[in-house]
């Protein structure tokens, strides 16, 4: 079993870790500052020339690059290639505002398949794996991304996309599909579906998933790995910085690991833009070191994240991003109080005793929010006595008590009332901003 792609790369010494990244930072900032107006205003703006970065320690003297620059650009404004050398166009569809658009070049496309092929090694995956990519195809990235990476490995690539679950379930199984690539809460209602066919795991060659594209717990993980019986790894990804494939884990599950090669990392306090130390928590910043058609400096994400750089029990030595526990936009306030959606569902999964269906609902009644947990029942439960369900609502609702420091409604619900996703899950109803 191969499990690195470009071993050179992958497991390099920090020192020379260093020294890539220096040499690409001064190349980048002279590239933006040459081609793309709008940085070179915004590093005029800070009093910087190309000249000023002479190391990637320089790179606390350049500007960040948030969400609000790339709408008043939109839709090219900060590509950095001419169109003539652009020969891919990407989309994010913007839960809030304009939609942001990103552009590759020829170079920028092989890149993005090389670091593709390099998560998917990390699952042992090679030339004779088959690998269904049911993340949609379109302006989202995931499938695209996934798929020329699967094949840059030389695997056979089954591009599903998202939806018609019944027919994603038969090709599976008909065409041996060893690696599944979806978002987490798809490959959940995947299982549910596979169970409910009658289908025996032991019809399936599936080893593997590479799921992502919204946070997911531990305990998530544990329980899809049980009920598809695979090893499932966490990719992260962003359409700003390339897609998916900027990080990773591996079967030791300490973390993602970044190809910090073409994408620097930092993580700083979303409130001051200071950097903090390794293995803190703080919003997640990436630097793109190589791309053409779309570099950005210093891109906030907004993901809350931690990095730390000890070299993994696998042999790599790039940094490692702690898995997302969300986007800092997506953090509810509850009567004062943060919470992550990924907290409720430890809370959940941990008691393990509903279904891993929910849904959270906000509402605010005069000047109190109130916040209410939907959680289904699973099939069994419904013959249990009301006594045993009331037991289940109790300690759910201690659980979420305990874990948030928060009294919430918990409101058990019939087996398959709560909408299945088939990317990224919508798990939240904020009736205050409706
Ligand atoms: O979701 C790219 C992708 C596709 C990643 C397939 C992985 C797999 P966007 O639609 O631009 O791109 O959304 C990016 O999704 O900023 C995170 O908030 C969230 N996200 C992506 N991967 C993870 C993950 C794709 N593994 C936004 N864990 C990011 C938690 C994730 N959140």
């Amino acid at each position: 079993m191969r499990l690195y792609w470009d071993q050179k790369n992958e497991c390099m010494s920090r020192d020379r870790i260093h020294d890539i990244q220096s040499k690409r930072l001064v190349s980048l900032v002279k590239r933006v500052y040459t081609n793309v107006p709008y940085y070179r205003e915004k590093m005029h703006a800070k009093g910087i020339l190309p000249e000023d970065i002479t190391s990637i320690e320089d790179i606390d003297l350049l500007p960040f690059t948030t969400k609000q620059d790339l709408r008043e650009t939109y839709p090219f404004g900060l590509f950095a290639s001419p169109m003539n050398e652009i020969v891919r166009v990407h989309a994010s569809s913007g839960t809030t505002g304009k939609q942001t658009v990103v552009g590759y070049t020829q170079k920028d496309i092989t890149l993005w398949s090389e670091l593709m092929a390099r998560c998917f090694s990390m699952t042992g995956a090679d030339k004779s794996s088959v690998i269904q990519v049911s993340y949609g195809y379109g302006l989202f990235t995931g499938g695209l991304g996934a798929h020329y990476g699967a094949e840059r490995i030389g695997a056979a690539t089954v591009p599903t996309s998202s939806g018609n679950t019944q027919r994603q379930i038969n090709i599976m199984k008909d065409f041996g599909v060893t690696v599944l690539c979806c978002t987490p809460s798809y490959a959940l209602y995947l299982a549910e579906v596979i169970e409910e066919s009658g289908i025996s795991l032991d019809e399936l060659k599936l080893k593997a998933g590479v799921f992502g594209a919204e946070p997911w717990t531990e305990n998530m993980r544990s329980e899809i790995e049980r009920r598809l019986n695979i090893k499932a790894y966490d990719i992260y990804g962003l359409s700003e910085i390339m897609g998916p494939g900027v990080s990773m884990d591996c079967e030791y599950k300490n973390g993602l690991h970044i190809w910090e090669d073409h994408f620097y990392p930092e993580i700083i306090n979303s409130d001051t833009g200071e950097r903090l130390p390794a293995n803190t928590d703080g919003e997640l910043v990436f630097t793109t070191l190589t791309k053409e058609g779309f570099p950005l400096i210093r891109y906030r994400t907004r993901d809350v994240s931690s990095l730390s750089y000890e070299k993994c029990g696998c042999g790599r030595t790039v940094a490692r991003m702690a898995k997302p526990s969300g986007r800092t936009d997506d953090m509810l306030i509850i009567r004062g109080v943060n919470v992550f959606p990924s907290q409720i569902e430890s809370v959940l999964l941990e008691i393990g005793e509903t279904s891993p269906h929910y849904m959270i609902i906000i509402d605010r009644v005069g000047t109190l929010d109130t916040i209410e947990i939907q959680v289904e029942l699973t099939v069994d439960m419904l013959s249990d006595e009301v006594k045993r369900l009331e037991d289940t609502e109790n300690k759910i609702r201690r659980g979420i008590e305990s874990t948030l420091g928060l009294a919430a409604k918990v409101t058990l619900v019939e087996s398959k009332t709560i909408q299945r996703s088939e990317g990224k899950a919508v798990r939240v109803i904020d009736k205050r901003k409706l």
